[in-house]
């Protein structure tokens, strides 16, 4: 049976999930979270996930909660080989300081903002988080220094949780190109992967949402 996502495809979370299990050619079967109605406040979903979030894997009876430990749970077991999260100490090291940077840092710029949106009706984002979020493009742009992806020579889950986050971010505070151009090159070979399709859909979705919201 194929491990089961409860997900929303808006979620930049969620599409790290899609991104890594179409990376590593796995099926999933999946359930969609209906947040607007507030499924993921309900006791059975609760029951899965305490913190009422998505991303939630159930893989046969074990739930796992967190992109980023989902990410490294999928790969591990089901991967034919390491390259998205080598065993290399301190290769491995370099991803989870970026799977750190990406839940401490990106998501949290995206919960803020987001949040603003939703329960206090804001239809700008104020300049302490903008500023936030442009200083956040400048800690990426040095994290690239000259090499193609954020680790090593080859995508790792290191680009695959980042894309998510760095493209939803990019469509609330663009990204200046004379500031961050590594970071927009970063985007534009990330949009030349095969399996690119797995962050385009929710993506889409959040693009209109947001231009909805800011009247752009
Ligand atoms: N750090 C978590 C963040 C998950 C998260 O915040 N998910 C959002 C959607 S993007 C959510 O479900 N929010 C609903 C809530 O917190 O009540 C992860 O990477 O999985």
């Amino acid at each position: 049976m194929a491990p089961l996502l409860y997900k929303k495809d808006m979620s930049a979370p969620c599409r790290a999930v899609l991104l890594t299990a179409q990376a590593i050619d796995l099926e999933l079967d999946f359930k969609d979270v209906d947040m607007l109605n507030k499924e993921h406040l309900e006791e059975d979903f609760i029951k899965l996930n305490p913190q009422h979030a998505v991303p939630v894997l159930d893989d046969e009876g074990f739930i796992l909660c967190e992109s980023h430990a989902i990410i490294v749970y999928l790969v591990s077991k089901y991967a034919g080989d390491d390259s998205l999260y080598p065993e290399d100490l301190q290769l491995r090291s370099q991803i989870n300081h970026k799977l750190h940077f990406d839940g401490g840092v990106l998501q949290n710029l995206m919960r803020q903002i987001i949040g603003l949106f939703i329960f206090e009706g804001a239809s700008s984002i104020p300049e302490k988080i903008v500023d936030s979020v442009i200083e956040s493009y400048s800690f990426l742009e040095a994290f690239l220094q000259d090499k193609e992806w954020f680790v090593g020579d080859s995508v790792t889950l290191a680009d695959l949780s980042l894309i998510p986050s760095v493209t939803t971010l990019n469509v609330l505070v663009p990204i200046d190109g004379d500031a961050c151009p590594k970071l927009l090159e970063w985007i534009s070979r990330a949009e030349e992967l095969p399996y690119y399709s797995a962050n385009s859909a929710g993506h889409e979705e959040l693009v209109i949402f947001v231009k909805n919201i800011l009247g752009a």
